[in-house]
């Protein structure tokens, strides 16, 4: 239905003077509603932001059951849920882009042509290629193909539990090059290892960034 939007990029083919802010989506079938903030400015518009990092005011360090659903606040920062991004990336081709903020003013992002989120079945595995360099470099390339894991999921493949060494829930590997859901930091520190907001190939293992923001849309 025309009110009744799957993602952003539908909001803004309905209407394109829609500028960026909080709108309802409907993901699940035109069913099953949920707030998320819509990038109607950024290369075109139309991203569907499905993970916002920005002054630490929501906890990340949750367990599956919300890492699926959903949590935080679409107007603030908020981690869309691996069931909606799903049926999302699922619906037709997407893109990712990943766009990133220091504590000094720096911006940089990275661009993939290729983005889809699996479904349950399988772990709600990552599948992202076709990388182009905003100057932050490549921070995704080994989480290609991975599993989403949890404290209280294990999926990664490391002989222990990534999401409890570094603090976060991501598609770990053995364990990350960006742990973009990590403990709110504030710049350099190294005190712990690779626990913050981190993204290796631009500010490294030990600088936690001011903001970051994980959004797609559908690829041309
Ligand atoms: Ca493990």
């Amino acid at each position: 239905a025309e009110d009744e939007p799957v993602d952003c990029s539908e909001i803004l083919h309905q209407n394109p003077e829609s500028a960026s802010g909080v709108y309802t989506i409907y993901p699940f079938l035109k069913t099953v509603p949920t707030q998320v903030y819509c990038d109607m400015e950024t290369h075109g518009g139309g991203w569907t932001v499905f993970q916002r990092r920005k002054d630490g005011s929501v906890n990340f360090y949750r367990g599956w059951d919300e890492y699926v659903e959903g949590f935080g606040n679409a107007d603030g920062e908020y981690w869309l849920g691996l069931e909606f991004l799903h049926r999302i990336t699922v619906r037709r081709d997407q893109e990712l882009l990943v766009e990133l903020e220091d504590f000094e003013g720096n911006k940089a992002s990275a661009r993939y042509s290729s983005f889809s989120v699996g479904g349950d079945c399988n772990g709600y595995k990552l599948n992202v290629s076709g990388f182009t360099d905003g100057g932050a470099g490549d921070s995704l390339n080994r989480h290609n193909g991975m599993m989403f894991t949890t404290f209280d999921k294990d999926q990664d493949n490391y002989d222990k539990n990534c999401a409890k060494l570094y603090l976060g829930g991501f598609w770990y590997e053995k364990c990350h090059d960006t742990n973009p859901n990590g403990i709110y930091r504030y710049g350099l520190d190294g005190t712990i290892f690779a626990i913050g907001v981190e993204y290796k190939t631009w500010k490294g293992y030990n600088y936690s960034l001011k903001s970051i923001s994980f959004k797609t849309r559908p690829a041309l």
